[in-house]
Order: structure tokens, then sequence, then C-alpha cells
């Protein structure tokens, strides 16, 4: 089994140049760890496929590890940044469901767009 890490500083800086690592496609049954290495930021899942419940949002600075179980498309935010476009999405196997009407605020629609663009 695979772990990915993801390092909310990165995620940070992503933010702020490009999209271009703000989706990662995973297989079913893999686990994603976030580790923060600059404060004030968390994980948030806004979307996921039908029947899926999301997890409670992580506290600030903390790593975070999800395995991903079901096949989907799952949307998260970082909660104090999610008006400035800190969203990434994870796709999980061959899921296709349709998170374009997730609720995401200021920054982070035109964000969406961009990440949905690139699927
Ligand atoms: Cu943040």
């Amino acid at each position: 089994m695979k772990t990915l890490y993801f390092y909310l500083a990165m995620f940070a800086a992503v933010f702020a140049v490009s999209s271009a690592n703000a989706d990662v496609t995973i297989e079913v049954g893999e686990i994603i760890t976030w580790v923060p290495t600059s404060k004030g930021h968390n994980v948030e899942f806004i979307a996921g496929p039908d029947g899926w419940k999301a997890p409670k949002k992580s506290k600030l600075n903390k790593v975070v590890e999800m395995q991903f179980d079901t096949p989907g498309v799952y949307l998260y935010q970082c909660s104090p940044h999610k008006s400035m476009g800190m969203i990434a999405i994870v796709v999980v196997g061959d899921g296709d469901n349709d998170i374009s009407k997730a609720k995401v605020k200021g920054k982070s629609k035109k964000k969406l767009k961009a990440l949905l663009g690139e699927l």
C-alpha cells in the first residue's frame, strides 16, 4: 500500500502560484498523509461520492492521515483559507461523481472550475 505525503506549506505555495499540484489521483485503499510545514492550515472535506460521510475537519497544524476506500472525486479545503482558493481534489480509482456544485467561497469558485478543467 502506497502512502502519499502532502505538505501543507507546499499546498499554500501552490495555491499562490498555480494549481499544478492541487489534484491527485490514487488507487482505492491508498492513504494520504498531510504534513504541516507551516502554521495555520488544516484539511476539511466538503464533497465526495454519494453516501460518503466527510470526516470532521482537522485541527490546525496537525498531521492528517486518511485512507480512501470508496472510489470517487473528493474536494477539500483549508478552513482558514477557504475563500482564498486553498482547495484541492483527490480522485480515487475511477470515481467520477460531480463535485461542481460543491459550496466553495470567494476565489475558490474560480479555482474549483480550474481544477475540474484539469481532470
Ligand atoms: Cu490554509
